[in-house]
């Protein structure tokens, strides 16, 4: 391990640049190739690259500060054995290698003498080889220069790939334009990406995409043809060639590298037309939109290879994400700030709206937008992940309870003075404890994984209230070892702490099994949502005299709509026949319950 500084490279520009973004933090392990941080210049973005890999020491700069070439980024406790380059810590060791301190401070001077020529020759090859290119495309190429066109009359121009520096191939991610598209010059027409650099290539001029000749997916390397533009009138060859080359030349700047960096290590040129890219977008024609790849964003955006490379991972659409650094410019946070508010929107019970299109009501008649209390919230947030993780079914059953009305109105009789009221609710708890005990599958919750059901062998119950602020689920427990008067004093006592708002966590937990019973307000049956880990919910509804046929003659007889759901993974619908005949049975005649 050797303590290194990280420098800015060249980044093609005397003039600062800003620091977008720092993507490592103190204490970091990074791997050689990991980019550090993003820098941004009026016209390219550069993800710089780690030389090696290490931990990362101290953080030299800041989101917001401008930097130039050679001003520390951050300090590495770099791994030994990956050569880094020009850093000031490979000068440590070079120099380190004599094992005198004097010669160290010698051979560092020595060095860095040494380095600054080589950044100098470096820089004078590259503006020798930009002149190069310029001059070959100028000269022969038939197929870069204006066809057919006048200094005043316009033509066609091939449009090629930009002099891609380091870079032998990359792949077209992006099309941004399709063809008989008016475009503007600068506005960026596609963009390629390779290992550690996504580059805009804006049109060299105005004109109209007369003819695409690749397309998303294709592997390109500098010079290949990409379209065939038809010119605007206004725009002289020379200036188009003029735009060419400015084009190579942004797309050649380069990091001065030592020459043992890897291909692909140094960062590049990513060349951005920012604001002029979305506003030619939005003005060009209403044509079918260019090829997008699966996980390409949907239409241009300004986000760097990383940032591009985690959304093409976690599935998510660039064009949907809303950029926080310069030039709306999306950051990696802004793509997993994208991702917790898409999962938070599923989990509040946004599952689905999510995809579904906002609408705008008021556009129908007057509205008022109403908040909706935590109670509501977490209530909504539930019921969706019940609903959409259990298989529902419900089944349909009455219960004769003719006879356990009159006994219960006669007990309450007697228990006015207790202050005791039987309610049928707690019977229907008492009954259903009962029959949890007798059908346990009714009584277990669903393993994750779905490899095992946990059996339990307690039975607490859990009562849906219905309050001004929203649905909660107080819990009875230990119903089938409590007492009919126990459990209604019990249920009382809740539903009232329920209305009042003064229910504790552990009141509404454990529950195996649920009961929500809309017996006091109406209905005849409906399908209610399994209270999940629980496998299934008893509803019940309000209880009506029937005629019901004896074999020799109709009889009244107060019947009580029962409506079993149940999780169809745990329990098969014969079983839950079962269970509602065997309710039906004990509410028929609870003496049943003792035996
Ligand atoms: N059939 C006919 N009448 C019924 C009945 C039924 N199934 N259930 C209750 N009643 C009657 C009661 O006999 C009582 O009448 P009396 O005062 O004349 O005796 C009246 O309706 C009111 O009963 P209650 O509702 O006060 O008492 P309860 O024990 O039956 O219910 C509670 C308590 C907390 C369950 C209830 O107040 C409640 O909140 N229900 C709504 C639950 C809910 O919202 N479920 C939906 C969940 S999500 O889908």
């Amino acid at each position: 391990m050797s303590k290194e500084t990280i420098r800015v490279p060249d980044v093609g520009s005397s003039d600062p640049v800003d620091v977008i973004e720092v993507s490592v933090k103190k204490g970091d392990n990074i791997a050689a190739e990991d980019t550090i941080v993003v820098l941004e210049s009026d016209k390219a973005s550069l993800e710089v690259p780690a030389p090696k890999g290490g931990t990362v020491l101290e953080l030299l700069v800041k989101a917001g500060d401008r930097v130039k070439q050679g001003d520390p980024l951050l300090e590495l406790d770099a791994e030994s054995g990956n050569d880094s380059g020009d850093q000031d810590a490979d000068d440590d060791q070079k120099a380190g290698a004599s094992g005198d301190s004097e010669d160290q401070e010698a051979g560092r001077s020595d060095e860095k003498g040494e380095q600054e020529d080589e950044q100098e020759r470096q820089k004078d090859s590259q503006k020798d080889s930009q002149k190069e290119n310029e001059q070959s495309d100028k000269a022969g190429d038939d197929a870069s220069t204006p066809k057919g066109g006048g200094s005043a009359g316009g033509g066609e121009q091939a449009v090629k790939v930009p002099d891609l520096g380091d870079i032998d191939e990359a792949e077209i991610i992006e099309i941004s334009v399709a063809e008989g598209d008016s475009v503007e010059a600068e506005q960026t027409i596609l963009v390629l990406e390779s290992d550690k650099a996504s580059l805009e290539v804006p049109s060299p001029a105005a004109g109209t995409v007369k003819k695409l000749h690749v397309k998303v997916g294709d592997k390109v390397t500098g010079g290949s043809e990409m379209m065939t533009l038809a010119t605007e009138g206004g725009d002289a060859p020379g200036d188009d060639e003029k735009a060419n080359g400015r084009q190579e030349a942004e797309a050649a700047r380069k990091p001065a590298g030592d020459d043992k960096a890897a291909k692909g290590k140094q960062p590049t040129a990513e060349q951005s037309s920012g604001k002029s890219a979305s506003k030619s977008a939005s003005k060009s024609d209403p044509r079918p939109a260019p090829a997008r790849r699966e996980g390409q964003p949907s239409k241009t955006v300004h986000a760097g290879p990383a940032v591009r490379k985690l959304a093409r991972e976690a599935g998510v659409d660039l064009a949907e994400v809303s950029g926080s650094g310069p030039k709306d410019r999306i950051v990696k946070e802004d793509v997993h700030a994208h991702i917790k508010n898409l999962l938070e929107r599923r989990a509040s019970g946004g599952g689905v709206s999510a995809d579904l299109p906002e609408i705008d009501f008021s556009e129908f008649g007057p509205v008022e937008r109403v908040a909706l209390n935590k109670l509501r919230k977490v209530a909504a947030k539930n019921l969706h992940r019940s609903w959409i993780t259990v298989p529902h079914v419900t089944q349909f059953d009455e219960a004769d309870i003719t006879e356990l009305e009159a006994f219960r109105k006669s007990q309450n009789k007697a228990l006015e003075k207790e202050g005791v009221k039987l309610t049928m609710l707690a019977f229907l708890v008492k009954a259903c404890a009962t029959a949890l005990r007798e059908f346990p599958r009714f009584n277990s919750s669903l393993e994750l994984g779905g490899e095992a059901l946990i059996q339990k062998d307690f039975v607490h119950i859990g009562i849906a209230v219905d309050t001004p602020n929203g649905l909660v689920v107080p819990v009875i427990r230990d119903a089938d070892k409590k007492g009919l008067k126990e459990i209604a004093s019990e249920m009382g006592e809740l539903a009232g702490k329920a209305r009042d708002r003064k229910l504790s966590p552990a009141d509404m937990k454990g529950a195996c099994f649920s009961i929500s019973s809309l017996g006091g307000i109406g209905g005849t049956a409906f399908t209610p949502i399994v209270n999940w880990p629980e496998v299934a919910i008893l509803g019940v509804s309000r209880s009506d005299t029937k005629p019901v046929w004896d074999g020799k003659a109709f009889q009244p007889r107060l019947t009580l709509p029962l409506s079993l759901s149940y999780d169809h993974r745990v329990i098969d619908g014969a079983d839950a026949a079962r269970f509602t005949t065997y309710l039906s049975t004990l509410l028929a005649d609870m003496r049943r319950a003792l035996l």
